[in-house]
C-alpha cells in the first residue's frame, strides 16, 4: 500500500509497474480551476446511472466530456459523440483538464498524448467497481490519465487475466495516476468507498479518466 503524501503538493512519481506511474498530490495545484470547469459540465450533462448490458443500473454514476464521451447501455458499451440524454454534444473537454493530463502524461514518459474524452465518474460511500478493462479505445499504445478528487479510493490493480491477484494502491485527494503500454489492459476495479466527508467535496469521490478513444 502507497502511503500518504507528506508534502502538500505531492512526492516523486512512483512506478508501479512497467507503463504506470502515479503522481501523488499532482492535481492539487489545478483544483479549484477544475471544479470551476466541471460546474457548466454537469450541468450540460449530468450525472447519471447507466445501464449495463444486461440491464442493471452501474453503481457508479458517471458523465463525459470531450469530443467523445463512453455510454454504456442495452446495446453495449461505446464512445459516442453526442449525450443520449440530451442529444447535443458532449461539453468541450476544457484546457485546465487537457494541460493537467498532458504534463502528468509527459511526466510519466507519455509525450504526445492527445486526449478526446474525459468519463467523470461519481462515487457515493458504499460505491464500488467490479473489476475490468477498458478496451473501448482504438488505440492501446495512448496511456489513460486518471485524476482522483474527494474521498480515498482503493485501487484494485491486477493483471491481464480477471483471476490476477490485484495490487491495492491508496488513491487519495489529487492523485493523478497514468498508465499505458503493456499495462493499458490490466483488470482494474475500486473497492467501496468507505463512509466519510471530504473537506473540499463532501461525501463523495470522483475520478476524471482522460483518453485517445477515437
Ligand atoms: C476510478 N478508474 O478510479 C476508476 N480505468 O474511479 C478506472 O476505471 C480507470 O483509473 C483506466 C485507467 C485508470 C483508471
Ligand atoms: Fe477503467
Amino acid at each position: 500500500m502507497i502511503q500518504p503524501t507528506l508534502d502538500l503538493f505531492g512526492t516523486a512519481p512512483q512506478h508501479l509497474a512497467s507503463h504506470t506511474t502515479l503522481l501523488q498530490g499532482y492535481a492539487l495545484p489545478d483544483l479549484e480551476p477544475m471544479l470551476d470547469a466541471l460546474r457548466p459540465i454537469l450541468r450540460a450533462s449530468p450525472w447519471r446511472h447507466m445501464q449495463t448490458p444486461g440491464g442493471l443500473p452501474m453503481a457508479v454514476a458517471l458523465s463525459n466530456c470531450g469530443a467523445l464521451g463512453w455510454v454504456s447501455d442495452e446495446h453495449g458499451y461505446r464512445y459516442t459523440h453526442t449525450d443520449p440524454q440530451t442529444a447535443k454534444p458532449w461539453p468541450a473537454l476544457p484546457p485546465v483538464l487537457l494541460d493537467l493530463a498532458q504534463r502528468a502524461a509527459a511526466l510519466a514518459g507519455f509525450e504526445h498524448f492527445e486526449p478526446d474524452a474525459c468519463l467523470i465518474n461519481h462515487y457515493r460511500p458504499g460505491t464500488r467497481l467490479s473489476l475490468h478493462q477498458d478496451r473501448n479505445e482504438q488505440d492501446y499504445t495512448q496511456p489513460i490519465v486518471s485524476i482522483s478528487l474527494g474521498l480515498p479510493a482503493v485501487f484494485l490493480f491486477g493483471g491481464l487475466q480477471r483471476s490476477d491477484r490485484p495490487l491495492r494502491i491508496a488513491l487519495n485527494h489529487g492523485d493523478v495516476l497514468v498508465w499505458g503500454g503493456e499495462d493499458r489492459l490490466r483488470f482494474h476495479g475500486i473497492l467501496p468507498i468507505k463512509p466519510g466527508v471530504h473537506p473540499r467535496l463532501g461525501e463523495r469521490r470522483i475520478n476524471l479518466t482522460l483518453r485517445k478513444a477515437g
